[in-house]
Order: C-alpha cells, then structure tokens, then sequence
C-alpha cells in the first residue's frame, strides 16, 4: 500500500549554474517476497521493493542517480528518457558489488519505466527490476488531489518463461483485499506502467468510471476520454478521474486471465466526512 503514493524526489541541492541537483541511492538486492499466501518467491529488487522506487524530478533537473550491485549477477539501470548514450545503462554491466553513477537532465516530461538491461532480459525483468521514472513539467501538472503510481507485470513462478500470477505493484489480488480508500468527487492522477513479460499485451479497465487518459504523459491535454486502455511492455500513461457516487468499484486487466490469477483491485469510494 505505501509504494502506491511514495515519490522518492532525491536530495536536493543547487548546482554553480542554478540548476537543481537530485541524487539518488539504489541498491539492486534479493528479497524474498509472500507472492500468495504460502507462496515464496525470489524477487530482484531495487532497494528492496518491486516496483522500485519511484524517482521524481522536474524537466532539466540534474539527475544523479548512485547505483550499487548487492547481489549475485550483473544489473544496470536503463532509464527511459533522452540523455547520452554512456548513461543508458546498456553496455556497462555493474558487477556484483561494483557501483556506477547514472549522471543526466530529466527530459522529456512524462512517466517513463526504467528497467535492468542485463542478457537475458526477460528474467532480469520478470524478477523485479523495473520501476517509474516520473518528469514533472516546470510549474508541475495541474493540482489532483491525490497521486499515485500502479506498475503492471506478471510473476513467473516456476521460471519456464511463462506468467503464472499477474499484478498491479507485484502482489496479486492486494488491492482487491486491501481496496484504495478514496472520497466522492476526489480527483485521481494514477501513473500506469505496463512492465509485464512473456505477455504481449496488458491492459487497465476502471468500473462504473471514465478516465481523461494522456499517453507516456507528454502532454498536458488528453489524448481520450475512456474507461479502457491497452500498453504493450514500456508502454505508460497518466490516468485522471474522479467518482461521483458512493460505492466499490473494481479495476483489472480487461483480459480475463490476468484478472483471474491477480491482477484485480478495488476503489473504496465514500463521503467525505
Ligand atoms: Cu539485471
């Protein structure tokens, strides 16, 4: 439930030339996450958490983001955005106890994934490392009254490079036991990533609602008014909405399978007191 509304905005200071600097700290270690009750399995994380956290700045912040390898194999951190190639995380593979600093400007507004972009890449990601990578307009978006981040992917328990669980910020069914308390006539900004592998297509259905949905968050107009969208793997949006009557509402994979192995959640809705 915390990693729904935790931003992480770095440590923040002003470099010579006026501009903000943000530095980071993430560590890629083993967790050992309950996956279904009695189900354990052996996740990849960035600082301990899948998704990972996510990393907030404002379009041309300094970025700089210090990356140390806990565990066993090779990992990087591939950032999503435009900045040079020798920060791309790709052809550097930080080695088991080795460290690398990911220097570059946040560019271009949205929300973008980053990812591990170590060989063979399903299995680095399909393990868990992947989070959101959010770049903030100067002057912000317009005010919501709350935020929040949903990351999609898929659990592959016995590794045969198929899905056997799917879900929204790595537990399946979690927010369909523990339902997203919110109020009538609240507006909603959710940051949706799709990071699911073996599976071609993802997709996010909202009940009884419509949502003004803006692609990869690049622009500050909406692209559709809808209640359903779709997201290959990397792809990502910024959904907006509010509820105007009281009541639970599902949201899902509008695939039937991934909604039946766990990718299901609920909104509370109620008055405000
Ligand atoms: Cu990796």
């Amino acid at each position: 439930m915390a990693i729904l509304e935790d931003f992480d905005n770095g440590k923040v200071s002003t470099l010579p030339d006026g501009r903000t600097l943000r530095e980071y700290w993430i560590v890629s270690e083993i967790m050992i996450v309950e996956v279904a009750p009695g189900v354990f399995y052996e996740a990849w994380t960035y600082n301990g958490r899948v998704p990972g956290p996510t990393i907030r700045a404002t379009e041309g912040d300094m970025l700089r983001i210090y990356f140390t390898n806990a565990t066993m194999h090779p990992h990087t951190m591939h950032f999503h955005g435009i900045h040079p190639g020798a920060m791309d995380g790709v052809f550097e593979p930080v080695l088991p106890g080795a460290s690398f600093v990911y220097e570059f400007e946040a560019a271009p507004v949205g929300v973008h994934p980053y990812h591990c972009h170590i060989m063979p890449l399903a299995s680095h990601i399909s393990r868990g490392l992947y989070g959101t990578f959010i770049v903030d307009p100067k002057g912000g978006r317009p005010q919501v009254d709350r935020e929040m981040v949903m990351v999609m992917s898929g659990i592959d328990l016995d590794f045969d490079n198929a899905n056997d669980l799917y879900a929204v910020n790595f537990i399946p069914f979690y927010y369909d036991k523990h339902p997203i308390q919110i109020f009538i006539g609240e507006r909603l900004r959710i940051y949706l990533v799709n990071m699911l592998e073996f599976d071609a297509v993802n997709s996010f259905h909202l009940h009884a609602n419509f949502f003004d949905y803006y692609p990869t968050g690049t622009s500050l107009v909406p692209a559709e008014y809808t209640d359903t969208i779709s997201q290959v793997q990397a792809q990502r949006g910024i959904l907006e909405f509010s509820y105007q009557f009281p009541g639970k509402y599902m949201f899902h994979a509008h695939k039937t399978e991934f909604a039946e192995l766990g990718w299901t959640g609920i909104f509370e809705v109620r008055e405000k007191p």
